[in-house]
């Protein structure tokens, strides 16, 4: 039987993770949208990409939830990307509405689907989304890590010359501005980055990686990044349908990993058919340790704020 992945809004993020996904010929796709006739125009105009690349998967465009019934996979991306000065958090009510709808609609029509979410604030959507649908952690993961891991990667490349092949980097924590780029168990081809790079310059590029979406809102002006993020949720979509057991950091539901209870972090995750598999933790420094425990405080503090505004 083929998979089936049903992605929750059409906007730039959902429907570039159809394209990539489509590529990768790994699942029929579903397209919702509350936008009247624009999952449906998207989805029929990648549909009628896939002759010239030759693959057999079928693309539904909707405004109704019917049509994701049996979902593998439900990927949640409605809701309101950030304008230029917005932080992630003043997202939140309007997002919570959105999230909460997409959660209980889906799991109506597919009540086993494991839920990969992307909507900021993101570690708190994916709380949300665990709370109102009683899951188990398994069953709910968030996509930050590997976007901001990849910027990472992008901006080590482009200062060294080195293949982005080659280099491994690892960003735990929330996905907001305090972010931890790991610089030790970062590498360019085993070779810490910490070795590697000057000081000033690793300074540098872990700062443009905290500030990484924020630098392409700016230079957007509408909307926010979408080819990244896309990419980095169909590598996790593609390791659970697969089964790979692959380690990508991402946001999951902490229960006692780096000290951390109850909240939704960014941290190395193993995916597999059943979705989160396993939460790996690293030997950290005292400095990394302190890091993490500050971007922690700043998911809470956002939890808290939910709280106070909707119940969950
Ligand atoms: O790394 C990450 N986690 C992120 C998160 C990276 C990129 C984008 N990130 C967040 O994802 C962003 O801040 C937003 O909160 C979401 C979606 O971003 P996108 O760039 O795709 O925004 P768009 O293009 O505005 O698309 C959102 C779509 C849009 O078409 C709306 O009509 C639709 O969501 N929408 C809904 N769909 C279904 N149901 C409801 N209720 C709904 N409300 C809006």
């Amino acid at each position: 039987m083929k998979n089936k992945v049903s992605i929750i809004g059409a906007g730039m993020t959902g429907s570039t993770s159809a394209h990539w996904l489509a590529e990768r010929e790994i699942a029929d796709l579903v397209l919702v949208d509350v936008v009247e006739g624009m999952p449906q125009g998207k989805a029929l105009d990648l549909q009628e990409a896939l002759p010239v690349i030759g693959k057999d998967v079928t693309v539904v465009g909707s405004n109704d939830y019917d049509v994701t019934e049996g979902s593998d996979i439900v990927v949640i991306t409605a809701g309101m990307p950030r304008k230029p000065g917005m932080s992630r958090d003043d997202l939140l009510t309007t997002n919570a509405r959105i999230v909460r709808e997409a959660t209980e609609k889906s799991l109506k029509y597919s009540p086993d689907a494991i839920l990969v979410m992307l909507t900021n604030p993101l570690d708190v959507m994916a709380y949300l989304t665990l709370k109102v649908a009683g899951l188990p952690r398994e069953r709910v993961v968030g996509q930050a890590g590997i976007l901001d891991s990849a910027r990472m990667r992008a901006f080590v490349a482009m200062e060294t010359g080195v293949s982005v092949e080659n280099i491994h980097c690892y960003v735990l924590g929330g996905h907001g501005d305090d972010m931890v780029p790991l610089t030790g168990h970062s590498n360019i081809a085993g070779i810490p980055l910490n070795q590697y790079l000057p000081a000033e310059k690793l300074a540098a590029i872990v700062q443009r990686t905290r500030k990484g979406g924020g630098e392409i809102v700016s230079l957007l002006k509408t909307g926010s990044a979408y080819y990244a993020p896309s990419i980095a949720i169909t590598q996790m979509v593609d390791a659970i349908l697969k089964d790979k057991h692959l380690i990508v950091p991402a946001s999951a539901h902490m229960q006692g990993e780096y000290g951390l209870q109850d909240i939704f972090f960014g941290a190395p995750v193993q995916l597999g058919r059943k979705g989160v598999e396993k939460v790996i933790e690293y030997d950290l420094s005292d400095d990394e340790k302190d890091a993490l425990e500050k971007s922690a405080d700043s998911v809470r503090g956002t939890i808290e704020a939910l709280r106070s505004l909707v119940e969950i």
